[in-house]
Protein backbone atom coordinates (compact mmCIF):
# COMPACT_ATOMS: atom_id res chain seq x y z
CA UNK A 1 0.00 0.00 0.00
CA UNK A 2 2.45 2.70 0.90
CA UNK A 3 4.85 2.55 -2.47
CA UNK A 4 1.03 2.40 -4.17
CA UNK A 5 0.20 5.85 -1.90
CA UNK A 6 3.27 7.87 -2.78
CA UNK A 7 3.31 7.24 -6.12
CA UNK A 8 -0.26 8.26 -5.98
CA UNK A 9 0.67 11.19 -4.27
CA UNK A 10 3.59 11.80 -6.68
CA UNK A 11 1.28 11.84 -9.59
CA UNK A 12 -1.10 14.01 -7.66
CA UNK A 13 1.40 16.72 -6.96
CA UNK A 14 2.98 16.94 -10.70
CA UNK A 15 -0.87 17.37 -11.79
CA UNK A 16 -1.19 20.30 -9.26
CA UNK A 17 2.14 21.90 -10.33
CA UNK A 18 1.46 21.71 -13.76
CA UNK A 19 -1.89 23.17 -13.72
CA UNK A 20 -0.30 25.69 -12.02
CA UNK A 21 2.28 26.22 -14.32
CA UNK A 22 -0.52 26.35 -16.94
CA UNK A 23 -2.47 28.60 -15.09
CA UNK A 24 0.65 30.77 -14.72
CA UNK A 25 1.10 30.81 -18.34
CA UNK A 26 -1.97 31.56 -19.34
CA UNK A 27 -2.41 34.78 -17.46
CA UNK A 28 -2.93 37.36 -19.43
CA UNK A 29 0.37 40.28 -19.78
CA UNK A 30 -0.46 43.72 -19.43
CA UNK A 31 1.09 46.58 -21.38
CA UNK A 32 0.01 49.95 -19.73
CA UNK A 33 0.33 52.93 -22.56
CA UNK A 34 0.52 56.53 -21.41
CA UNK A 35 0.45 59.77 -22.92
CA UNK A 36 1.12 62.72 -20.86
CA UNK A 37 -1.04 66.03 -20.80
CA UNK A 38 -3.21 64.63 -23.68
CA UNK A 39 -6.51 66.05 -24.78
CA UNK A 40 -8.87 63.91 -26.78
CA UNK A 41 -7.20 64.86 -29.74
CA UNK A 42 -7.07 61.69 -31.09
CA UNK A 43 -8.30 60.46 -34.64
CA UNK A 44 -10.36 57.49 -33.34
CA UNK A 45 -11.91 60.36 -30.69
CA UNK A 46 -12.99 62.22 -34.05
CA UNK A 47 -10.49 64.85 -33.89
CA UNK A 48 -11.14 66.86 -37.55
CA UNK A 49 -7.43 66.64 -38.25
CA UNK A 50 -5.54 64.39 -35.60
CA UNK A 51 -3.03 61.78 -37.92
CA UNK A 52 -3.14 59.04 -34.84
CA UNK A 53 -3.46 55.56 -36.82
CA UNK A 54 -1.19 53.48 -34.37
CA UNK A 55 -3.88 54.52 -31.49
CA UNK A 56 -6.70 54.27 -34.02
CA UNK A 57 -6.08 50.98 -34.99
CA UNK A 58 -5.59 49.62 -31.17
CA UNK A 59 -9.08 51.35 -30.62
CA UNK A 60 -10.80 49.20 -33.40
CA UNK A 61 -10.13 46.47 -31.00
CA UNK A 62 -10.90 48.13 -27.86
CA UNK A 63 -13.49 49.59 -26.08
CA UNK A 64 -13.09 53.43 -26.42
CA UNK A 65 -14.42 55.20 -23.56
CA UNK A 66 -15.71 58.69 -24.53
CA UNK A 67 -16.20 59.37 -21.05
CA UNK A 68 -13.33 58.71 -18.91
CA UNK A 69 -12.08 61.18 -16.44
CA UNK A 70 -9.10 61.67 -14.12
CA UNK A 71 -9.37 62.40 -10.59
CA UNK A 72 -7.22 65.53 -10.63
CA UNK A 73 -5.70 66.79 -13.86
CA UNK A 74 -2.53 67.42 -12.74
CA UNK A 75 0.43 64.70 -13.66
CA UNK A 76 1.55 63.64 -10.04
CA UNK A 77 -1.65 63.64 -8.33
CA UNK A 78 -4.04 61.93 -11.19
CA UNK A 79 -0.94 59.44 -11.62
CA UNK A 80 -0.98 59.11 -8.07
CA UNK A 81 -4.27 58.15 -7.80
CA UNK A 82 -4.40 56.18 -10.91
CA UNK A 83 -1.36 54.01 -9.96
CA UNK A 84 -2.74 53.86 -5.83
CA UNK A 85 -5.96 53.19 -6.63
CA UNK A 86 -7.18 56.38 -4.06
CA UNK A 87 -9.01 59.17 -4.32
CA UNK A 88 -6.35 62.39 -4.27
CA UNK A 89 -7.96 63.16 -0.91
CA UNK A 90 -6.94 59.86 0.31
CA UNK A 91 -3.46 60.11 -1.33
CA UNK A 92 -3.07 63.86 -0.12
CA UNK A 93 -1.10 64.09 -3.12
CA UNK A 94 -2.27 67.51 -4.90
CA UNK A 95 0.47 69.09 -6.29
CA UNK A 96 3.73 67.71 -8.27
CA UNK A 97 6.32 68.41 -4.85
CA UNK A 98 3.60 65.84 -2.89
CA UNK A 99 5.11 62.26 -2.27
CA UNK A 100 2.66 59.37 -2.28
CA UNK A 101 5.06 57.02 -0.44
CA UNK A 102 5.49 59.99 2.45
CA UNK A 103 2.18 60.69 3.02
CA UNK A 104 0.72 56.85 2.60
CA UNK A 105 3.94 54.81 3.91
CA UNK A 106 3.25 51.23 2.76
CA UNK A 107 0.60 51.93 -0.19
CA UNK A 108 0.81 49.01 -2.79
CA UNK A 109 0.69 50.50 -6.10
CA UNK A 110 -0.46 48.31 -9.03
CA UNK A 111 2.92 47.65 -10.50
CA UNK A 112 4.19 46.28 -7.35
CA UNK A 113 1.38 44.28 -6.77
CA UNK A 114 1.37 42.90 -9.99
CA UNK A 115 5.09 42.00 -8.78
CA UNK A 116 4.54 40.45 -5.94
CA UNK A 117 1.61 38.54 -7.46
CA UNK A 118 4.32 36.94 -9.76
CA UNK A 119 4.21 39.31 -12.83
CA UNK A 120 7.61 40.39 -14.11
CA UNK A 121 7.38 44.35 -14.29
CA UNK A 122 8.95 46.74 -16.46
CA UNK A 123 8.81 50.84 -17.14
CA UNK A 124 9.89 52.88 -19.74
CA UNK A 125 9.17 56.41 -19.09
CA UNK A 126 7.11 58.79 -17.37
CA UNK A 127 4.34 56.28 -14.88
CA UNK A 128 4.63 57.80 -11.74
CA UNK A 129 6.02 61.37 -11.22
CA UNK A 130 7.99 61.52 -8.09
CA UNK A 131 11.59 63.03 -8.56
CA UNK A 132 10.44 64.80 -11.71
CA UNK A 133 12.77 68.16 -11.42
CA UNK A 134 10.21 71.25 -12.26
CA UNK A 135 11.39 72.65 -15.31
CA UNK A 136 10.69 71.68 -19.33
CA UNK A 137 14.05 70.90 -19.87
CA UNK A 138 15.54 69.33 -17.05
CA UNK A 139 12.23 66.87 -17.69
CA UNK A 140 14.70 65.62 -20.90
CA UNK A 141 16.68 63.89 -18.95
CA UNK A 142 14.80 60.50 -18.29
CA UNK A 143 16.99 59.57 -15.81
CA UNK A 144 15.18 61.94 -13.55
CA UNK A 145 11.96 60.47 -14.10
CA UNK A 146 10.37 58.27 -11.48
CA UNK A 147 12.67 58.16 -8.85
CA UNK A 148 12.14 56.55 -5.80
CA UNK A 149 8.87 54.35 -6.68
CA UNK A 150 8.92 50.83 -5.93
CA UNK A 151 8.99 50.23 -9.45
CA UNK A 152 11.91 48.44 -9.54
CA UNK A 153 12.54 46.79 -13.12
CA UNK A 154 14.05 50.29 -14.39
CA UNK A 155 15.76 50.15 -17.62
CA UNK A 156 18.83 52.19 -18.24
CA UNK A 157 18.25 54.88 -21.22
CA UNK A 158 20.59 56.21 -23.05
CA UNK A 159 20.64 59.99 -21.61
CA UNK A 160 20.31 62.15 -25.50
CA UNK A 161 18.91 65.89 -24.24
CA UNK A 162 16.54 67.05 -27.05
CA UNK A 163 18.85 70.28 -26.92
CA UNK A 164 21.52 68.56 -28.58
CA UNK A 165 19.30 67.70 -31.45
CA UNK A 166 19.49 70.33 -34.33
CA UNK A 167 16.54 72.58 -33.87
CA UNK A 168 15.26 74.30 -37.86
CA UNK A 169 11.69 76.36 -35.91
CA UNK A 170 9.63 77.39 -33.47
CA UNK A 171 12.15 77.73 -30.39
CA UNK A 172 14.83 80.22 -32.34
CA UNK A 173 11.19 82.48 -32.99
CA UNK A 174 10.68 81.86 -28.98
CA UNK A 175 7.71 79.53 -29.57
CA UNK A 176 7.14 76.71 -27.57
CA UNK A 177 7.35 74.32 -30.40
CA UNK A 178 10.79 72.45 -31.66
CA UNK A 179 10.70 70.67 -35.09
CA UNK A 180 13.83 68.52 -35.07
CA UNK A 181 16.29 67.06 -38.15
CA UNK A 182 16.92 64.18 -36.00
CA UNK A 183 15.34 60.96 -35.59
CA UNK A 184 12.61 59.55 -33.33
CA UNK A 185 15.33 57.35 -31.07
CA UNK A 186 17.01 61.08 -30.86
CA UNK A 187 13.99 61.89 -28.65
CA UNK A 188 13.03 60.68 -25.22
CA UNK A 189 9.77 58.88 -26.15
CA UNK A 190 11.53 57.31 -29.22
CA UNK A 191 14.06 55.74 -26.94
CA UNK A 192 11.16 54.70 -24.45
CA UNK A 193 9.49 52.74 -27.46
CA UNK A 194 13.12 51.23 -28.17
CA UNK A 195 13.95 49.96 -24.67
CA UNK A 196 10.17 48.74 -24.25
CA UNK A 197 10.67 46.73 -27.23
CA UNK A 198 14.16 45.23 -26.67
CA UNK A 199 12.50 44.58 -22.74
CA UNK A 200 9.35 42.72 -24.30
CA UNK A 201 12.21 41.04 -26.73
CA UNK A 202 14.18 39.82 -23.22
CA UNK A 203 11.89 39.26 -20.88
CA UNK A 204 11.67 36.34 -19.13
CA UNK A 205 8.18 33.77 -20.43
CA UNK A 206 8.03 31.37 -17.60
CA UNK A 207 5.81 34.92 -16.19
CA UNK A 208 3.29 37.05 -17.33
CA UNK A 209 4.13 40.63 -17.46
CA UNK A 210 3.35 44.06 -16.66
CA UNK A 211 4.74 46.68 -18.98
CA UNK A 212 4.04 50.20 -18.44
CA UNK A 213 5.35 52.71 -20.88
CA UNK A 214 4.84 56.29 -20.18
CA UNK A 215 5.59 59.19 -23.55
CA UNK A 216 6.29 62.55 -22.43
CA UNK A 217 4.65 64.11 -25.35
CA UNK A 218 2.37 66.23 -25.90
CA UNK A 219 3.88 67.43 -22.79
CA UNK A 220 5.59 70.96 -23.39
CA UNK A 221 8.17 71.73 -24.75
CA UNK A 222 6.49 70.86 -27.87
CA UNK A 223 9.55 68.60 -29.30
CA UNK A 224 9.48 66.35 -32.60
CA UNK A 225 10.89 65.72 -35.77
CA UNK A 226 9.93 68.16 -38.74
CA UNK A 227 8.19 64.50 -40.38
CA UNK A 228 5.15 65.25 -38.14
CA UNK A 229 5.15 68.95 -38.34
CA UNK A 230 4.45 68.17 -41.75
CA UNK A 231 1.52 66.24 -41.14
CA UNK A 232 -0.27 69.40 -40.71
CA UNK A 233 -0.67 72.16 -43.12
CA UNK A 234 -0.48 75.22 -41.31
CA UNK A 235 -3.94 76.03 -42.95
CA UNK A 236 -5.49 72.88 -41.71
CA UNK A 237 -5.25 74.35 -38.16
CA UNK A 238 -8.19 75.83 -36.52
CA UNK A 239 -8.83 78.25 -33.20
CA UNK A 240 -11.69 77.08 -30.69
CA UNK A 241 -14.78 79.44 -31.24
CA UNK A 242 -16.76 80.08 -28.69
CA UNK A 243 -19.43 83.70 -27.17
CA UNK A 244 -17.87 86.66 -26.59
CA UNK A 245 -19.53 86.88 -23.22
CA UNK A 246 -18.12 82.92 -22.10
CA UNK A 247 -15.87 84.48 -19.46
CA UNK A 248 -18.25 86.18 -17.93
CA UNK A 249 -20.21 83.36 -15.94
CA UNK A 250 -17.33 81.38 -14.92
CA UNK A 251 -16.07 81.70 -11.50
CA UNK A 252 -12.95 83.20 -11.02
CA UNK A 253 -11.10 80.01 -9.65
CA UNK A 254 -11.81 78.59 -12.46
CA UNK A 255 -10.39 81.98 -15.08
CA UNK A 256 -6.84 82.10 -13.44
CA UNK A 257 -4.10 79.96 -12.22
CA UNK A 258 -2.76 80.06 -15.43
CA UNK A 259 0.49 77.95 -15.59
CA UNK A 260 3.48 80.60 -15.53
CA UNK A 261 5.55 79.73 -19.05
CA UNK A 262 2.27 78.42 -20.71
CA UNK A 263 1.06 81.70 -21.42
CA UNK A 264 2.24 80.80 -24.85
CA UNK A 265 0.22 82.86 -27.23
CA UNK A 266 -0.34 86.18 -28.08
CA UNK A 267 -1.21 86.17 -31.95
CA UNK A 268 -4.38 84.02 -33.89
CA UNK A 269 -1.18 83.17 -35.69
CA UNK A 270 0.84 82.26 -33.01
CA UNK A 271 -1.93 80.70 -31.14
CA UNK A 272 -2.94 77.84 -34.78
CA UNK A 273 1.21 77.47 -34.44
CA UNK A 274 0.70 76.18 -30.77
CA UNK A 275 -1.79 73.98 -31.67
CA UNK A 276 0.26 72.74 -35.06
CA UNK A 277 2.88 71.63 -32.49
CA UNK A 278 0.70 70.03 -29.76
CA UNK A 279 -1.34 67.69 -32.96
CA UNK A 280 3.18 67.48 -34.15
CA UNK A 281 3.96 65.84 -30.84
CA UNK A 282 0.50 63.55 -30.86
CA UNK A 283 1.50 61.64 -34.11
CA UNK A 284 5.06 61.26 -32.86
CA UNK A 285 3.44 59.59 -29.87
CA UNK A 286 1.17 57.67 -31.87
CA UNK A 287 4.01 56.36 -33.72
CA UNK A 288 5.94 55.58 -30.41
CA UNK A 289 2.95 53.68 -29.34
CA UNK A 290 2.76 51.41 -32.54
CA UNK A 291 6.32 50.59 -32.38
CA UNK A 292 5.01 49.17 -29.05
CA UNK A 293 1.52 47.78 -30.01
CA UNK A 294 3.94 46.46 -33.04
CA UNK A 295 6.30 44.36 -31.28
CA UNK A 296 3.55 42.83 -29.49
CA UNK A 297 1.94 40.94 -32.50
CA UNK A 298 5.15 40.34 -33.48
CA UNK A 299 6.39 38.43 -30.95
CA UNK A 300 2.97 36.66 -30.91
CA UNK A 301 1.47 37.86 -27.50
CA UNK A 302 -1.14 40.47 -28.52
CA UNK A 303 -3.84 37.94 -28.17
CA UNK A 304 -3.20 37.05 -24.52
CA UNK A 305 -2.05 40.93 -23.28
CA UNK A 306 -4.12 43.48 -22.05
CA UNK A 307 -3.74 46.85 -23.40
CA UNK A 308 -4.75 50.16 -21.23
CA UNK A 309 -4.07 53.72 -23.04
CA UNK A 310 -4.69 56.34 -21.31
CA UNK A 311 -3.70 59.93 -20.76
CA UNK A 312 -2.96 61.61 -17.27
CA UNK A 313 -5.33 64.25 -17.26
CA UNK A 314 -6.73 66.52 -20.67
CA UNK A 315 -5.51 69.82 -21.72
CA UNK A 316 -6.88 73.12 -23.09
CA UNK A 317 -5.84 73.99 -26.43
CA UNK A 318 -7.60 77.59 -25.92
CA UNK A 319 -11.01 76.43 -24.89
CA UNK A 320 -12.44 79.33 -22.57
CA UNK A 321 -9.33 80.85 -22.97
CA UNK A 322 -6.91 78.29 -21.19
CA UNK A 323 -3.80 76.61 -22.80
CA UNK A 324 -3.30 74.11 -19.98
CA UNK A 325 -4.41 71.39 -17.87
CA UNK A 326 -5.22 71.69 -14.19
CA UNK A 327 -8.91 72.93 -14.62
CA UNK A 328 -11.78 71.25 -13.91
CA UNK A 329 -13.59 71.67 -17.36
CA UNK A 330 -14.44 68.72 -19.66
CA UNK A 331 -11.04 69.59 -22.04
CA UNK A 332 -9.06 69.20 -18.72
CA UNK A 333 -10.74 66.81 -16.29
CA UNK A 334 -11.70 64.20 -19.60
CA UNK A 335 -9.22 61.59 -20.67
CA UNK A 336 -8.74 59.47 -23.79
CA UNK A 337 -9.08 55.54 -22.63
CA UNK A 338 -8.91 52.51 -24.79
CA UNK A 339 -8.74 49.14 -23.22
CA UNK A 340 -8.14 46.03 -25.12
CA UNK A 341 -9.21 43.07 -23.25
CA UNK A 342 -8.42 39.61 -25.20
CA UNK A 343 -12.31 37.92 -25.76
CA UNK A 344 -14.43 40.83 -24.61
CA UNK A 345 -17.48 41.38 -26.22
CA UNK A 346 -17.13 45.43 -26.68
CA UNK A 347 -14.21 45.24 -28.24
CA UNK A 348 -14.29 47.71 -30.95
CA UNK A 349 -16.91 49.54 -29.87
CA UNK A 350 -17.44 53.04 -28.30
CA UNK A 351 -19.06 53.08 -24.33
CA UNK A 352 -20.45 56.64 -22.90
CA UNK A 353 -20.43 55.24 -19.69
CA UNK A 354 -18.84 57.60 -17.34
CA UNK A 355 -15.58 56.02 -15.94
CA UNK A 356 -12.38 56.97 -13.69
CA UNK A 357 -9.16 56.55 -14.22
CA UNK A 358 -9.49 55.37 -10.75
CA UNK A 359 -10.86 51.95 -12.22
CA UNK A 360 -7.95 50.89 -13.75
CA UNK A 361 -6.21 49.14 -11.26
CA UNK A 362 -9.67 47.14 -10.03
CA UNK A 363 -9.77 46.13 -13.58
CA UNK A 364 -6.53 45.10 -14.38
CA UNK A 365 -7.02 43.18 -10.83
CA UNK A 366 -10.18 41.78 -12.10
CA UNK A 367 -9.12 40.86 -15.95
CA UNK A 368 -6.11 38.48 -14.63
CA UNK A 369 -7.31 36.99 -11.48
CA UNK A 370 -4.61 39.10 -9.35
CA UNK A 371 -6.92 39.59 -5.99
CA UNK A 372 -7.58 43.39 -5.38
CA UNK A 373 -6.45 44.76 -2.52
CA UNK A 374 -9.63 46.06 -0.41
CA UNK A 375 -8.64 49.42 -0.35
CA UNK A 376 -9.55 50.48 -3.82
CA UNK A 377 -11.51 52.93 -4.47
CA UNK A 378 -12.68 52.29 -8.12
CA UNK A 379 -14.81 49.53 -9.63
CA UNK A 380 -13.77 46.67 -11.98
CA UNK A 381 -14.70 47.52 -15.99
CA UNK A 382 -15.09 44.37 -16.80
CA UNK A 383 -19.39 44.80 -17.26
CA UNK A 384 -18.64 47.57 -19.57
CA UNK A 385 -15.87 45.67 -21.14
CA UNK A 386 -18.58 42.79 -22.45
CA UNK A 387 -21.35 45.39 -22.52
CA UNK A 388 -20.19 48.49 -23.58
CA UNK A 389 -23.94 50.28 -22.50
CA UNK A 390 -23.61 48.77 -19.01
CA UNK A 391 -23.73 51.77 -16.65
CA UNK A 392 -20.68 51.73 -13.83
CA UNK A 393 -21.02 54.63 -11.42
CA UNK A 394 -23.18 57.31 -10.94
CA UNK A 395 -20.47 59.91 -11.84
CA UNK A 396 -16.72 60.47 -12.09
CA UNK A 397 -15.03 62.82 -9.90
CA UNK A 398 -12.69 64.95 -10.20
CA UNK A 399 -10.97 67.61 -7.43
CA UNK A 400 -8.20 70.38 -8.14
CA UNK A 401 -6.23 73.32 -6.77
CA UNK A 402 -6.27 76.43 -8.87
CA UNK A 403 -5.39 80.38 -8.28
CA UNK A 404 -1.81 81.89 -8.62
CA UNK A 405 -0.79 80.21 -5.07
CA UNK A 406 -3.09 76.75 -5.52
CA UNK A 407 -5.15 78.82 -2.67
CA UNK A 408 -9.09 77.11 -4.52
CA UNK A 409 -10.11 74.32 -3.73
CA UNK A 410 -12.45 72.63 -6.63
CA UNK A 411 -14.52 69.54 -6.49
CA UNK A 412 -16.52 68.27 -9.90
CA UNK A 413 -19.05 65.70 -10.70
CA UNK A 414 -19.74 64.76 -14.18
CA UNK A 415 -22.69 62.43 -14.71
CA UNK A 416 -23.89 61.30 -18.24
CA UNK A 417 -25.72 64.49 -18.50
CA UNK A 418 -24.90 66.98 -16.32
CA UNK A 419 -21.05 69.01 -15.00
CA UNK A 420 -21.34 70.32 -11.50
CA UNK A 421 -18.24 71.78 -9.94
CA UNK A 422 -17.88 73.73 -6.80
CA UNK A 423 -15.23 75.76 -5.47
CA UNK A 424 -14.05 75.45 -2.03
CA UNK A 425 -17.77 74.06 -1.06
CA UNK A 426 -19.43 76.45 -3.53
CA UNK A 427 -18.02 79.36 -1.18
CA UNK A 428 -15.58 80.66 -3.89
CA UNK A 429 -18.33 79.92 -7.41
CA UNK A 430 -20.84 76.97 -8.47
CA UNK A 431 -20.84 76.12 -12.09
CA UNK A 432 -23.63 73.85 -13.78
CA UNK A 433 -23.29 72.58 -17.05
CA UNK A 434 -26.09 70.64 -19.24
CA UNK A 435 -23.88 68.30 -21.68
CA UNK A 436 -26.49 67.54 -23.67
CA UNK A 437 -27.66 71.06 -24.52
CA UNK A 438 -24.14 72.65 -24.11
CA UNK A 439 -21.67 70.25 -24.42
CA UNK A 440 -18.77 72.95 -24.56
CA UNK A 441 -19.42 74.10 -21.01
CA UNK A 442 -20.65 77.87 -22.41
CA UNK A 443 -23.69 78.17 -20.07
CA UNK A 444 -23.44 77.87 -16.57
CA UNK A 445 -26.89 77.41 -15.47
CA UNK A 446 -26.01 77.31 -11.31
CA UNK A 447 -27.47 80.49 -11.29
CA UNK A 448 -30.54 79.52 -13.23
CA UNK A 449 -34.19 78.56 -11.05
CA UNK A 450 -35.25 75.96 -13.19
CA UNK A 451 -32.25 73.71 -12.58
CA UNK A 452 -32.34 74.14 -8.61
CA UNK A 453 -33.21 70.95 -8.43
CA UNK A 454 -30.80 68.94 -10.23
CA UNK A 455 -27.97 71.38 -8.73
CA UNK A 456 -28.94 70.46 -5.12
CA UNK A 457 -28.82 67.10 -5.84
CA UNK A 458 -25.34 66.93 -8.12
CA UNK A 459 -23.95 69.20 -5.04
CA UNK A 460 -25.36 66.73 -2.11
CA UNK A 461 -23.74 63.97 -4.60
CA UNK A 462 -20.45 66.00 -4.06
CA UNK A 463 -20.85 66.21 -0.85
CA UNK A 464 -21.18 62.53 0.05
CA UNK A 465 -18.17 61.65 -2.25
CA UNK A 466 -15.71 64.04 -1.47
CA UNK A 467 -14.80 65.46 2.05
CA UNK A 468 -14.09 68.79 1.95
CA UNK A 469 -10.39 69.19 0.67
CA UNK A 470 -7.07 70.79 1.91
CA UNK A 471 -8.26 71.11 5.53
CA1 LIG B 1 0.53 65.39 -17.22
CA1 LIG C 1 -19.52 80.66 -20.03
Amino acid sequence: MKPLRSALFTLLYALCISALNAFAASKPNVLLLMSDDLANTLGCYGHPVAKTPNLDALAKRAVLFERAYCQFPHCNPSRASMMSGLRPHTTRVTDNADNLYQNLPGVMTLPHHFRRNGYATARCGKIFHLGVPTGAESMDDPQAWDFGTPFKDERPYPPKRESTVKVTTGKKQGLPWTETTGTDDDLVDGNFAKTAVEWLEKRDPSKPFFLAVGFHRPHLPLVAPAKYFDLYPFDSIKLPTEPADDEADIPAPARNGSVPGYAISTTPEQRRAAIRGYLATVSFMDAQAGRVLDALKRLGLAENTIVVFAGDHGWHLGEHGLWHKRSLFEESARVPFLVHAPGAKGNGQRSLSVVELLDVYPTLCDLTGVPAPASLQGKSLRPVLNDPKAVLHEGAFAQARRGPKAEFWGRSVRTARWRCTEWDEGRNGIELYDHDADPHEFTNLAGDPKHAAVLKELRAVLAAKLPPFGK
